[in-house]
């Protein structure tokens, strides 16, 4: 994510205007307001009770030429959005699927990325059709009706990102046209970010060449090394709270760390720099099997998966549900014994 000024204060919002002033909005960001706003108008004619999460999944990159070949990339194969939207979809929500292109996707994750090769979860049967091998039936039957039950009932709307500058837009747009459904929008941000990128006006066209001598070279190949130059991404997640998002909406971000010692205080000062939420901290060693919830009024929370589980990956999301009914209920619900933790 973007790096934090070093007085404490959110990016002005003069930052986050000026970054979407400068910047061209994607070619694809016409076609899926319209998706958006077809999802968001079905839900609330068709189920106007029902809770609509914006879930955010993958890493943004940075690409470094206009036609692009090269691009600085950031950490995260998606698993964390991919497994909390099913979770999500399990809990009754509606599920707009923000993630970077190619990365695990809601029920295919299952297969897709695995260390089989999907057409290894095949057989071909005695009389040549092909089949789901014995051994996977069961499994691969739920996965298929959980993401049928999705598809017909219209729960589930996937759209790809890949650069920041996409992610952006994206999200800025969908924000606001979430904010019909007040206290039933909930945000939850675990894309991983980028900090840094080339602005439109430094950009180059065309691939960067690598034989082109630069002042200096002495044969050494110094001359030739490439020296970027990158521009903080503004930080929108004040913008987010602040204007885009409905008033009474829930908005739970992510914090990635490696050093232990940070993870909490440095999810403690992100709840203080913008107001929101939930900050759901990782570590990257960890982040599989462990996670602590840190909330506005101090709380910190650590969910585990017990040893035994820990090939699986976890979501949080029924706590995190949790979190949000309390949010907007008038009743307290009971966490205790409610935790799940997923795979
Ligand atoms: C996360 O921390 C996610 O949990 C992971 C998930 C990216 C670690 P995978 O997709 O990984 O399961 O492989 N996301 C947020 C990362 C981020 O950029 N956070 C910002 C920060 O750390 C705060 S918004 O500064």
């Amino acid at each position: 994510m973007p790096p934090e000024p070093s007085n404490g204060v959110a990016a002005p919002v003069c930052q986050v205007d000026d970054y979407f002033h400068n910047t061209p909005p994607p070619k694809t960001l016409a076609s899926h307001q319209a998706l958006v706003r077809e999802f968001i108008q079905y839900h609330l004619e068709n189920s106007p009770s029902r809770r609509i999460v914006l879930v955010t999944s993958g890493g943004t990159n940075v690409p470094l030429e206009n036609q692009t070949v090269r691009f600085i990339d950031n950490f995260s194969a998606g698993t964390r959005g991919a497994t909390s939207a099913e979770y999500f979809l399990q809990q009754g929500y509606a599920v707009i699927f923000l993630h970077r292109r190619f990365s695990l996707l809601p029920y295919s994750r299952h297969y897709s990325h695995s260390t089989n090769c999907f057409l290894d979860f095949m057989n071909e049967s005695d009389d040549g059709r092909v089949v789901v091998r014995t051994e996977y039936q069961d499994e691969m039957r739920k996965v298929l009706q959980q993401y049928h039950h999705a598809k017909d009932n219209r729960l589930l709307l996937v759209l790809p990102f890949t650069t920041v500058t996409e992610y952006l837009f994206e999200l800025r747009s969908l924000t606001v046209m979430m904010q019909p459904l007040g206290n039933r929008a909930l945000f939850y941000l675990a894309a991983a970010v980028s900090d840094f990128f080339i602005p439109r006006d430094r950009m180059e066209e065309h691939k960067i060449q690598s034989r082109e001598g630069h002042a200096g070279d002495q044969g050494s190949g110094a001359g030739r090394q490439l020296v970027i130059n990158l521009d903080p991404v503004p930080k929108v997640l004040s913008t987010l709270v602040q204007s885009w998002a409905p008033r009474g909406s829930m908005i739970v971000s992510f914090k990635l760390e490696t050093d232990p010692s940070l993870l909490v205080s440095k999810a403690e000062q992100a709840l203080k720099r913008y107001h929101h939420d939930l900050v759901i901290g990782n570590l990257l060693m960890t982040r599989k099997w462990e996670v602590v919830f840190v909330t506005p009024d101090g709380g910190e929370r650590w969910i585990r998966v017990p040893k035994s589980r820990r090939s699986k990956s976890i979501s949080g999301v029924e706590e995190l549900v949790g979190k949000a009914e309390r949010k907007h209920d008038p009743e307290p619900v009971d966490l205790e014994g409610g935790t799940m933790m997923d795979g």
